[in-house]
């Protein structure tokens, strides 16, 4: 098999990168890269789930008296691990914890960025075989640079981030990160473990076929978010529909998919979760900025997600993200709920 190392890696495209901005340092680059890093980590354990059984359940000791950690709290520590040890990272906000890190060391404080992120999403379809995959997003600090970072730095609106990304661990491999120049697709090569450019300039079609929704969740959802679904399952010269629906659980993998084909996914509030399920500091916001990077929409059913001011570290948000004609024909459905 002929194997082309033309292909820039996530290394080579970032440093290539920062050579178009003379003004760069380069911080954000070494971040992305220690992400990349603990992504390879966490891919090499979740492509052992299936062994648990063998080689010991998560939680449980193995065969060789070892700890085997559950998986979301091993991809937790793997993200900490390299971020605290790197060097442009002054503090983590985690969905696994309940307070942000400080980094609270003389090479961290001088640090720029924070990061926020959920280190496995979709953790219910690891026994399962399913996709799963982390989130991030990177803010850069409000709080003043030697000292250490604060509360105030996590919590600032997602039009503030510098970059978000995710890795889906699913058929192949792949991490996507967005900044406000663009976003693009790695695909890791286990043959040489690089994550290698294979999508370039990601954009969102502005229509497509695919919607993603609970469906067992329908009679708890508005009249607004009904009446969008009744229109995606029924025919409509207008739109193509019927549309298809797609929804496997793992939202990371999910919205990886409508981001490509186009597409809407969507975690509206319920009567008995009016805000959802979903987090909006390490879920929503990144994939609203990737998405809107890729020129798509990203909104709560009210108002835009990045203009959202966040006021807790793990607050909740319904979740409307997706291609932009489809979204509006959403977002005409939603004013039934604020009539
Ligand atoms: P998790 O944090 O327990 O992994 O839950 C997040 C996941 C998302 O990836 C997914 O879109 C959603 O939960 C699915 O929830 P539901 O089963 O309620 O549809």
């Amino acid at each position: 098999m002929s194997i082309n190392r033309q292909v820039l890696t996530l290394d080579e495209f970032t440093l290539q990168q920062l050579r178009n901005i003379p003004t760069a340092t380069g911080e954000l680059s070494r971040l992305l890269r220690d992400i990349g890093l603990a992504a390879k980590r966490i891919n090499v354990e979740v492509n052992k789930a299936g062994l648990v059984d063998i080689l010991g359940d998560y939680g449980t000791t193995n065969i060789q008296g070892e700890e085997v950690k559950k998986l979301d709290i091993y991809a937790n520590n793997q993200l900490i691990g390299v971020l605290k040890h790197g060097i442009s990272c002054a503090g983590i906000g985690s969905e696994e914890m309940d307070e942000i890190e400080i980094f609270d060391d003389e090479v961290s404080n001088q640090s720029k960025y924070v990061c926020l992120f959920d280190p496995l999403d979709g953790s219910s379809n690891i026994d399962v075989n399913v996709s799963i995959g982390t989130i991030f997003g990177i803010y850069k600090r409000v709080s003043e640079i030697g000292k250490p970072c604060k509360m105030e730095d996590f919590l600032q609106p997602g039009v503030k981030q510098v970059a978000a990304g995710y890795i889906v661990y699913g058929s192949s491999t792949m991490l996507v990160y967005a900044t406000r120049r663009g976003v693009n697709g790695f695909t890791l090569d286990p043959q040489i473990g690089e994550f290698c450019l294979s999508h370039p300039n990601i954009q969102c079609p502005s229509s497509g076929k695919i919607y993603s929704v609970n469906h067992g969740n329908f009679f708890q959802y508005s009249e607004g978010v009904r009446k969008y679904i009744n229109n995606c399952q029924n025919k409509n010269k207008t739109t193509g529909g019927p549309y298809t629906q797609r929804y496997i659980g793992s939202m990371v993998a999910d919205v990886h998919r409508n981001l490509i084909k186009g597409g809407i996914f969507t975690y509206p509030g319920t009567i008995d979760k009016p805000k959802g399920k979903l987090r909006l500091l390490y879920e929503c916001n990144p994939f609203a900025f990737i998405v809107e990077v890729a020129g798509g929409k990203a909104t709560n059913g009210k108002e835009r997600i990045l203009d959202i001011k966040p006021t807790e570290l793990h607050q909740r948000s319904p979740f409307f993200v997706g291609s932009s004609n489809m979204m509006a024909e959403l977002e005409e459905c939603l004013l039934l709920d604020n009539k």
